[in-house]
């Protein structure tokens, strides 16, 4: 084991926007269309875009409507949905989506709100021919308070640059993913995105300070508080967060932004089973306690996929599972203290064997990148049939041996990994391309399956469109009935991201 350093944060914002768009530029395949692979899901009565809609965004957006070359505003990351909308809006500022929804809510003209387009459920793009309305050129960082660490931003701000320009006042953004270089913060805040920096800093509904969304009928709802503490009525910026754009396209938020640790710390290591990851885990929590900044967990078939797929290699040699355990502070003699004493701990128990220290930041940036672009690499086999669930963690890991089993030769691979130390787990199956039979072999075994164990359909991603029949499985009955009413008062015309979240009314 390399002796643990202390090493300045690393800022892997940069590796990650040349990953995922290197990904997205490569993939020029034509998907299917969702209309034709599901069927079953009907157009609603919406309007069909004319060329008087075409004339009147025109004037509203001068030089921002697209009506050519839509491919990529029309077809998801994973390549798995494709609509077939004629036309994308750029809005730059509230006033401007304002006027778009208040004319299409007259219009009865249905919108999919699109961030960085990065979702992995299917929300983010159209079913049919709904308009695509983007926060692309809404990406103005509005105001600091460097004292206080919170920033407001419009929308449309990509989650790495929001960091970069964070890091010049010696503060950070509290959430954290492989998408940073390409999602949008709306984005983040519309799926209440989880992340590898959830186990530090909470969830986005504790770091969402305020948010400023313009509902169906072109109406600005301001919520974009800054305060900490506001407990004057009902807090409706909590609705906005994970509603996947089907109550209003968010257009500002106001973030509580922490201090950047000044050091950082990765450890991977190799474990013989997963209640050992279980154990380590334990132990991480209770040696390294506050500088503990995310316990993430891959199984072996993850790191058969980083070589043959990623073509990286692994700093250690073969185990069943691996942990990557980061640590982050503000005084690296203290944090390299408290990790030493945590691995001669798990090393001398013997519930460690093998493992890495990363000492540098190249070295950090590679252990990081096994991990984050795992997403990625699966896309490689072919069709990814991906899930996202929470479990308690005693049933955790045998969810991917159910389905081991279940599907046998039929795929061409099964790999769980995740943020364990959220108990979300990331099982994803791979075959040639898509197919019905192992689909309908997956589904709705795999959701019985975790709703038994009383976890989540969807831990982070949300439902969008390919998860909303499922919602029954994690909540009751009277919750849907109530998700629906909500859905009404706010959008009476369901103009806003039809077929998505809920199932049909
Ligand atoms: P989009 O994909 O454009 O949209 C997602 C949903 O939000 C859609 O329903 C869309 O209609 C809606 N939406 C977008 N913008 C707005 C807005 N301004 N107002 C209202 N609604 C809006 N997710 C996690 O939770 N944790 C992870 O660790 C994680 N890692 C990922 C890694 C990779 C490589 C990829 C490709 C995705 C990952 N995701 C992860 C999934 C994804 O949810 C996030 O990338 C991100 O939150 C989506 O942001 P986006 O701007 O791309 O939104
Ligand atoms: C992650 O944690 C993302 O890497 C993507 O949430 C998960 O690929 C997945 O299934
Ligand atoms: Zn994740």
């Amino acid at each position: 084991m390399n002796s643990v350093k202390r090493c300045c944060i690393m800022n892997r914002t940069v590796l990650q926007t040349i990953l995922v768009r290197q990904f997205q530029t490569s993939t020029r395949r034509l998907v299917e269309l969702t209309s034709v692979r599901y069927p079953n899901v009907k157009r609603g009565q919406y309007g069909i875009v004319q060329n008087s809609d075409i004339a009147t965004f025109e004037r509203l957006l001068p030089g921002r409507v697209l009506t050519d070359s839509l491919e990529g505003y029309n077809t998801d990351w994973l390549k798995t949905c494709r609509g077939a909308s004629q036309v994308v809006l750029r809005p730059k500022s509230t006033e401007e989506v304002s006027g778009i929804l208040k004319y299409c809510n007259e219009k009865k003209l249905a919108v999919v709100p699109q961030g960085g387009n990065t979702g992995l459920v299917g929300g983010s793009v159209p079913v049919f021919d709904e308009i695509v309305i983007s926060t692309q050129l809404m990406n103005k960082i509005i105001s600091l308070d460097e004292i206080s660490g919170t920033l407001v931003c419009q929308a449309g701000c990509v989650l790495a640059s929001i960091e970069d320009y964070l890091s010049n006042y010696k503060l950070t953004i509290p959430i954290d993913l492989g998408a940073k270089g390409s999602c949008h913060i709306g984005g983040n805040v519309a799926t209440n995105a989880g992340g590898v920096r959830l186990l530090r800093y909470g969830s986005l509904h504790g770091n969402v300070l305020g948010l400023e969304a313009v509902l169906a009928d072109g109406e600005v709802m301001d919520c974009l508080s800054t305060l900490r503490k506001d407990n004057t009525g009902y807090d409706l910026k909590q609705l906005f967060i994970g509603s996947e754009g089907t109550l209003g396209i968010i257009t500002a938020v106001s973030l509580n932004c922490p201090q950047k640790p000044q050091t950082v710390s990765v450890a991977f290591l190799g474990c013989q089973s997963f209640q050992t990851v279980l154990d380590v885990f334990k132990e991480s929590r209770h040696r390294l306690g506050e500088v503990l900044s995310a316990f993430e967990f891959m199984d072996s078939q993850s790191m058969t996929l980083v070589k043959e797929n990623l073509k990286l290699a692994s700093p250690i040699e073969d185990f069943p599972y691996y942990v990557l355990i980061e640590t982050s502070g503000s005084n690296g003699s203290h944090d390299e203290e408290k990790l030493n004493d945590f691995l001669e701990h798990v090393m001398g128990s013997g519930l460690v064997e093998d493992g890495t220290v990363a000492t540098e930041l190249t070295k950090i940036q590679h252990i990081w990148s096994m991990r984050e672009r795992l997403a990625e690499g699966l896309l490689h086999d072919g069709y990814c049939y991906k899930y996202d669930v929470s479990l308690p963690l005693s049933s955790f890991y045998g969810l991917v041996e159910a389905m081991r089993e279940r599907l046998g030769a039929m795929v061409t691979r099964v790999v769980g990994y995740g943020h364990v130390g959220d108990g979300n787990l990331h099982l994803n199956l791979t075959s040639p391309e898509y197919s019905t039979e192992v689909m309908d072999k997956i589904e709705p075994f795999l959701y019985d399956w975790v709703a038994e164990r009383k976890g989540s359909i969807s831990a982070e991603h949300g439902l969008g469109f390919k998860k909303r029949e499922f919602i029954y499985h994690s909540k009751s009955k009277s919750a849907v009935v109530l998700m629906k009413q909500i859905k009404k008062t706010f959008d009476p015309n369901m103009i806003l991201n039809p077929y998505k979240v809920l199932p049909d009314f």
